[in-house]
């Protein structure tokens, strides 16, 4: 862990239905999970958001009337950050566990899926960001790997109440291309390292580490409006566009 504060991109994905313990939302504003990045231009190779399936979250009331879903230390970090109506206190309008948030479909910004759905991912910490992450499996290795696990195994799906069809049909989506790893950097560095599941925790790192230097440094984002440019120089750019958009907000702890 670095020594100042982390900043944070928290990506809004709107819940689109209020299913299961949800529903007690119903007509109090529009419910945004709160996923936390450092990968903002990222955000067109979505394929799912993640949970920790035992993990407390709540639904927090947000500014403009919308509710944030989030873990609760990050929704006291955002009170005192002006990002929700009352300084310093918080809102919690309704508890949650991961598994309350599971098979929710979501809508998110700059995805090219019109609503991808909330999966479990077994490595979340709640000390970190929000607990809710963005999926993006053709750049993070921790993402490619939880997905292919739930991909290749239908008990692992089953255990946490996983449809085959909130997973299935969402592929790796090229997004950056990177000199010697392709435009699918994740799964060339989780295939040469010998990655078999979400548990290889020191391999996932050492993927992670190799992946976002290069993508950093040298990848080339090829989709989008700024399709063409380097991965440095447009993530500001795309950063920016989201928070005026109202798509994002910027966080810190
Ligand atoms: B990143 P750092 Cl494409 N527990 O977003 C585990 N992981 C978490 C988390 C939590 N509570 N909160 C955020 N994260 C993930 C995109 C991405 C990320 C890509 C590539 C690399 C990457 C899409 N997932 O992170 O410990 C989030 O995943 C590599 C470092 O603060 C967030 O950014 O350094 C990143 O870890 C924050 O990790």
């Amino acid at each position: 862990e670095g020594v100042g504060p982390q900043e944070y991109t928290l990506i809004k994905m709107e819940a689109i239905v209020l299913k299961g313990k949800l529903s007690e939302l119903e007509g109090h504003g529009k419910v945004f999970l709160m996923a936390a990045t450092l990968r903002p231009e990222t955000m067109y190779g979505q394929t799912n958001c993640w949970v920790l399936p035992e993990g407390k979250y709540g639904a927090y009331k947000g500014l403009n009337d919308e509710i944030y879903v989030l873990t609760e230390r990050a929704a006291l970090n955002l009170s005192f950050q002006e990002k929700t109506p009352v300084r310093a206190q918080p809102e919690c309008l309704l508890e949650l566990t991961g598994q309350d948030l599971i098979g929710v479909p979501v809508r998110s910004p700059n995805s090219i899926h019109e609503r991808v759905y909330v999966l479990p991912l077994l490595t979340i910490l709640t000390n970190k960001g929000t607990g809710v992450v963005t999926s993006v499996p053709s750049d993070s290795p921790d993402d490619y790997i939880a997905l292919q696990d739930l991909k290749k195994k239908p008990k692992l799906r089953e255990k946490f109440n996983v449809l085959d069809e909130w997973v299935m049909p969402f592929e790796v989506i090229p997004i950056i291309d990177i000199p010697e790893y392709g435009s699918m950097a994740a799964a060339k560095a989780c295939e040469d390292l010998k990655i078999q599941s979400q548990n290889d925790t020191t391999k996932l790192a050492e993927a992670k580490a190799a992946v976002y230097l290069k993508g950093f440094n040298d990848g080339v984002i090829i989709v989008g409006p700024h399709a063409g440019r380097k991965v440095s120089e447009v993530k500001p750019i795309i950063k920016g566009e989201l928070v005026a958009a109202g798509q994002a907000i910027i966080y810190s702890e």
